[in-house]
């Protein structure tokens, strides 16, 4: 579909302002906004990740594009979200310290809201404490973690073992995700859930709390 070549290219070129006009052009056609995700957006970004591993493209390129692909998102989020009438509970979502990547993670609260639960998002870089105290603060009931470094998803199991010694390791429910995790590593570090994409885990989520 050539809306959705001209979203890639743009995205590319990390031309917010374009993007942002060319993902509601394809809304206006009546385009599914999981296909503009999908084939617009999410195909690009690996892409530019495959460009980006082979030393093809480097930082500041990577950079403009991620903006482009957040205000995209931006765009396509009411559209993914429906009108959810009482939350079904409260998420804290953020990306562990260290990683600054949030594409991932703003796509999983995207998701999360779509399945009508309330979400705490806390950023990028977050600490232990950072996530355990906006979760006792807020009432949450789940705690979700990003990584996308092997360096940092090492992090993850400091959280949980920050909850363990707080004694709250049992009045949450641990999901974790991001491109280098995996279930095995899940089990290694005791979380409760491991899931591969941001609507996994929204169903992983919703699941949980209708329980
Ligand atoms: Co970075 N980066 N990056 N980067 N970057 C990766 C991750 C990398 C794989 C690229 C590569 O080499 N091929 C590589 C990691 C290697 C490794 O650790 N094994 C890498 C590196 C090395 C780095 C730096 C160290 C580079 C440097 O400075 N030399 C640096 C680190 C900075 C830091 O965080 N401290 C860095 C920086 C950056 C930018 C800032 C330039 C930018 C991020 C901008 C931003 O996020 N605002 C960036 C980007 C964009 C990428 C790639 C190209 C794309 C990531 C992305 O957004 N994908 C990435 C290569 C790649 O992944 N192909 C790469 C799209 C997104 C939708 O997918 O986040 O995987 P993803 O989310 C998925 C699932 O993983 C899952 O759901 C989503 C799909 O539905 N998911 C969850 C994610 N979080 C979840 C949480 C859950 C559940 C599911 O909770 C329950």
């Amino acid at each position: 579909m050539a809306i959705l070549e001209e979203i890639s290219e743009q995205l590319k070129k990390g031309k917010v302002k374009i993007v942002k006009e060319k993902v509601q052009e394809a809304l206006d056609q009546g385009i599914d906004p999981k296909e503009v995700l999908e084939e617009g957006l999410i195909k690009t970004m690996n892409e530019i990740g495959v460009k980006f591993k082979n030393n093809e493209i480097y930082v500041p390129e990577v950079l403009i594009a991620a903006r482009a692909m957040n205000a995209g998102l931006a765009i396509l989020e009411p559209k993914l979200v429906e009108a959810g009438a009482k939350p079904l509970g409260k998420v804290v979502l953020g990306t562990v310290k260290g990683d600054l990547h949030d594409i991932g993670k703003n796509l999983v609260g995207i998701m999360l809201k779509g399945a009508g639960l309330e979400v705490v998002d806390v950023g990028v870089d977050v600490s232990a404490d950072k996530f355990i105290d906006t979760a006792e603060k807020e009432g949450a009931s789940i705690i979700c973690m990003s990584a996308l470094l092997t360096t940092t998803m090492e992090y993850m199991g400091e959280v949980i073992k920050e909850l363990d010694s707080r004694n709250l390791r049992d009045k949450y429910t641990v999901m974790i995700g991001g491109a280098p995790i995996t279930d095995e590593y899940a089990k290694q570090i005791h979380a409760d859930y491991y899931t591969p994409d941001a609507a996994s885990a929204a169903e992983v989520a919703k699941r949980v709390l209708t329980a």
